[in-house]
């Protein structure tokens, strides 16, 4: 008798799609975990609340308070997770032995040499971000686009030594490091000035990127931002900001999409195929909001899966750098994380099942009836079948067996701190 992969590898194979193929493709693929919702965006840094545009909400027991506890809930989540992973890391994640501190604008690689060896025995790479928020010296919630030098200078040396840390990262592990600046500079109200800000945000990046890294191995990104809480009327890295400033600086600078960062209409898997025409490479937040960018964990949802289809489709898994970008405080932070990073390996999979060639063909040839029968048709083939043998063959439970796992470990590890 057939098992019920065999059967759904039949069917697929009508279609012309090679599971087989797939699943295995899909095992090389990276997919950057974002270290930030195991203890709810706050780093190691400082003490006081998350700031600048950006808020996590709840309070759920059991969140991560030091670099153990949350490397621990780290390998928790990973191990429930099929595919590849890399690790992305925020400059506020910064690791001091010794009673030793260095603020933002001094950081250095030591600071992040614990990070490097929970990779490396992980066989995964780093990304990483410097982190514009969550510190005294924003002022006016303005840090790149401060009209005081003093504060402007202190966050482009942060930059600057993010971009050192990057390139440390990328040689340590032979990875590529994606480096994202996002910056919550905006105003509440009505501003008066909206170029001004955008002129120094634009001269703060030129001077934070002119710091030598090696562009093989270093990816800064730009992350443009439609508003924030607290910069509700503006905010100077809009998405025409940040874009053009990728495309005038494409030696050196990557533009990344986060699908919470629009409005509500618009869709990143439509901006997807856009960029791709222009930019040899280009990075994603995965996110999902919720009316606004309330960055809630990701699901199997349709606009994730369009998401997917859309970097598949332009044969563009290589020149897509992915990244997850939730943190919900409400929940199992290491449920949130398992559920966010599947439901994401369940997008790619399977946009990698379906007959993307015959499809686009429909188009092509102008049947739309026909295209928009089959696209129907496509939603009620054996996905499950294929997804549960890819966690097979990647050694982790294919159903929600996994969260009984979570729950031991909520009440043996979690509820104890
Ligand atoms: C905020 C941006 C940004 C952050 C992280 C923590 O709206 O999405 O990417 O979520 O840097
Ligand atoms: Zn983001």
């Amino acid at each position: 008798m057939n098992t019920r992969y065999e059967s759904a590898n039949e069917i697929y194979a009508k279609w012309g799609v090679d599971t087989d193929a797939a699943i295995e493709k899909l095992k090389n693929i990276p997919v950057s975990l974002h270290c930030w919702q195991g203890d709810d965006v706050t780093g190691f840094d400082h003490d006081g609340p998350l700031s600048g545009g950006i808020q996590t909400t709840g309070n759920y027991p059991g969140r991560a308070t030091n670099p153990q506890e949350l490397m621990q809930d780290i390998d928790k989540a990973i191990s429930l997770c099929p595919g590849r992973k890399k690790l992305n890391l925020h400059a506020c994640y910064a690791i001091f032995e010794d009673g030793e501190f260095a603020d933002r604008d001094k950081l250095e690689p030591k600071h992040f040499k614990k990070w490097v060896e929970f990779a490396k025995e992980r066989n995964m790479g780093i990304d990483f971000n410097p982190t514009f928020f969550s510190h005294p010296m924003q002022k006016d919630g303005l840090t790149l686009t401060s009209p005081d030098e003093n504060i402007r200078k202190f966050w482009i040396d942060h930059g600057k030594a993010c971009i050192r840390i990057s390139q440390y990262f990328a040689e340590q592990t032979g990875i590529p490091c994606v480096m994202n600046i996002w910056i919550g500079d905006g105003f509440k109200d009505i501003p008066a000035d909206r170029m001004g800000p955008r002129m120094l945000y634009k001269d703060s990046i030129e001077q934070i990127l002119s710091e030598p890294f090696d562009f093989n191995m270093v990816k800064p990104c730009v992350e443009s931002k439609v508003f924030g809480i607290g910069v509700e009327a503006y905010t100077a890295g809009s998405a025409e900001f940040t874009l053009s400033f990728a495309a005038e600086h494409k030696d050196k600078c990557l533009p990344l999409m986060d699908n919470g960062h629009y409005h509500p209409t618009e869709v990143v898997s439509d901006k997807i195929p856009a960029l791709l025409c222009f930019f040899p490479e280009i990075a994603l937040h995965i996110t999902r909001g919720i009316r606004w960018d309330s960055d809630h964990s990701v699901l199997f949802d349709d606009e994730t899966k369009e998401m997917a289809k859309e970097i598949v489709r332009c044969n563009a898994l290589n020149r897509t750098y992915m990244a997850l970008d939730f943190f919900d405080a409400s929940i199992n932070r290491i449920a949130s994380w398992v559920v966010g990073f599947r439901s994401w390996q369940k997008a790619l999979l399977s946009a990698m099942c379906l007959p993307n060639k015959y499809l686009a063909d429909l188009q092509n040839s102008g049947k739309f009836t026909e295209l928009f029968v089959k696209q129907e048709e496509m939603k009620m083939l054996p996905f499950s079948d294929v997804w549960n043998k890819y966690c097979e063959e990647c050694n982790v439970a294919p159903d929600s067996s996994w969260f009984d796992e979570v729950m031991r470990y909520e009440n043996d590890v979690l509820l104890k701190r």
